[in-house]
Order: C-alpha cells, then structure tokens, then sequence
C-alpha cells in the first residue's frame, strides 16, 4: 500500500486540480490531502477563499482519486504528516518545485509534476469580473 500526500486551497476547483489529483493517485494506492484551513490561507497565505474548508473539503472528498482530507494549519506540519500518514510519496505542482525537498530527510520521494496551463483561481476571478 503506497501513501501519497498532496497540499494545497482547492478553492474554486477547476480541472487544474483535478489533474494533479489524478496524478498524484496514480504514483500510489492511498491519497491524503493536505487541505489550508480558512485561518491558514488568510493568515499565511494572503489568499481570501470563496468556500470555506467544511465547502472545499466536501468537494474534494467528492473526487474518485482522493482517499483522505485533513487540515493544514501551518508551514511546518509537513515532516509530522508524512510519519502520522506513513507517507511514501509527497506531490505537489511544479510551481513549488524544491521548495519541499527537505521531505527526502524523512524517507520520502518527492515529486513535483507539471502545472495545468492556462487555468487557475485567479484566471477565473479576473475572466468572471470581465
Ligand atoms: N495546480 C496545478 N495546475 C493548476 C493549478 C494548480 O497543477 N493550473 C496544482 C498546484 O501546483 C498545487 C495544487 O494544484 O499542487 C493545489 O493548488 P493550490 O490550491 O493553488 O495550492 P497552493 O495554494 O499552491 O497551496 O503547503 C503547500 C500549500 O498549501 C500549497
């Protein structure tokens, strides 16, 4: 049983995040998602969600590909996830690319897969304001 575990907002779901999701699966049996909390994104993300947690946490319950949702509360919780979890694998998208290497210390792969173009939360907003 391969552990993956993936971060991130998920607000305003869009295809982008799909996609990660399905790859991030696909490099194991078991997926865990790494959800920012409300306090989280605003605090220490500068980012104002359009749903809440309990919103976006259903959504991506709701998703073949995703086996868990649990919160992220801060910068620093990744290194105790990933023994809580038994995480074999930690994924994001390559705009954090060597960001997390650090995860390799604990006995963990870690993989950055290529973006969605042309698709993200704040291409919404800007094209729904036009
Ligand atoms: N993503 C993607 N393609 C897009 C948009 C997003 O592959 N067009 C990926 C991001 O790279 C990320 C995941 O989808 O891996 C979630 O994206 P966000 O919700 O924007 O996550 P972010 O705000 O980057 O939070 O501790 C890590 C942070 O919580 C990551």
């Amino acid at each position: 049983m391969k552990r993956v575990i993936t971060y991130g907002t998920f607000d305003l779901l869009h295809y982008g995040h799909i996609n990660l999701l399905k790859r991030a699966k696909a490099l194991g049996d078991y997926l865990v998602v790494v959800l920012s909390t409300d306090e989280f994104n605003w605090n220490m993300k500068q980012k104002k969600c359009y749903f809440t947690y309990e919103q976006r946490k259903a959504l991506l319950e709701a998703i073949r590909y995703v086996d868990l949702v649990i919160p992220e509360e801060n910068w620093e919780q990744k290194k105790t996830d990933v023994k809580e979890y038994h995480i074999d694998t930690f994924v994001m998208g390559d705009d954090w690319v060597g960001k997390f290497d650090f995860l390799k210390e604990e006995g963990v792969e870690v993989v950055y897969l290529p973006r969605t173009p042309e698709i993200s939360t704040t291409q919404i907003k800007q094209d729904l304001n036009k």
